[in-house]
């Protein structure tokens, strides 16, 4: 299966954090064909009193199941000693499951495709350095849906 992931950090040297966590994914022999995308910065979307965003989408090939998946993606988080202290809050490293494959999940533990990432600036522009063509749920394609979005608060960091 194909899938797509966020990655975010606002907390103890996010480039660090990220450039991190995508070697654990470069590594990972469940994982083939690893792409990333570059790494953006913005302003953070819900409580505004924590430090500002980088984030990232990285895209490859699994067999893991979801929720395999979604275990793999939480013990990288906590390998990176993720505090989990408020909904929206600052986050060491936050790694969602944005897309596997054309599949819809609703399970307490995971809903895919993300909930909020057609709407999120920091996440559909990263994206669209991966697949700009491809098709979204709500049948645009990722370029289309970006220019949809608010991303005047988004600045180039670097090419992975
Ligand atoms: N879960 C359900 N679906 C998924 C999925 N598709 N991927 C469950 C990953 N996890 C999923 O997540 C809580 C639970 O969601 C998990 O245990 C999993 O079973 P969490 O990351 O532990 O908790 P959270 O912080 O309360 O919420 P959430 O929904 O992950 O927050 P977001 O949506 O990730 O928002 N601003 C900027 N600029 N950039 C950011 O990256 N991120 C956030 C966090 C807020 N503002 C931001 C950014
Ligand atoms: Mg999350």
């Amino acid at each position: 299966m194909h899938a797509y992931i966020g990655l975010g950090s606002n907390l103890e040297n996010p480039l660090a954090q990220l450039d991190r966590a995508i070697e654990t994914l470069k590594k990972h022999d469940d994982l083939k064909n690893l792409r990333v995308s570059s790494i953006y910065g913005s302003k953070p979307v819900g409580p505004q009193d924590q430090p500002d965003y980088i984030n990232a989408v990285a895209s490859f090939d699994t067999d893991l199941s979801p929720l395999a998946l979604l275990d793999l993606l939480q013990s990288i988080e906590q390998s990176q000693r993720r505090v989990r202290e408020r909904h929206w809050g600052p986050r060491t490293l936050d790694l969602d499951l944005l897309l596997y494959g054309q599949e819809r999940i609703q399970l307490p533990r995971l809903n895919v495709p993300h909930p909020f990432m057609l709407e999120r600036g920091f996440v559909i522009k990263p994206f669209s350095d991966l697949a700009p063509d491809m098709l979204l749920e709500n049948g645009k394609t990722v370029t289309e849906q970006l220019h949809q979005l608010d991303t005047s608060d988004l600045v180039f960091i670097k090419e992975e």
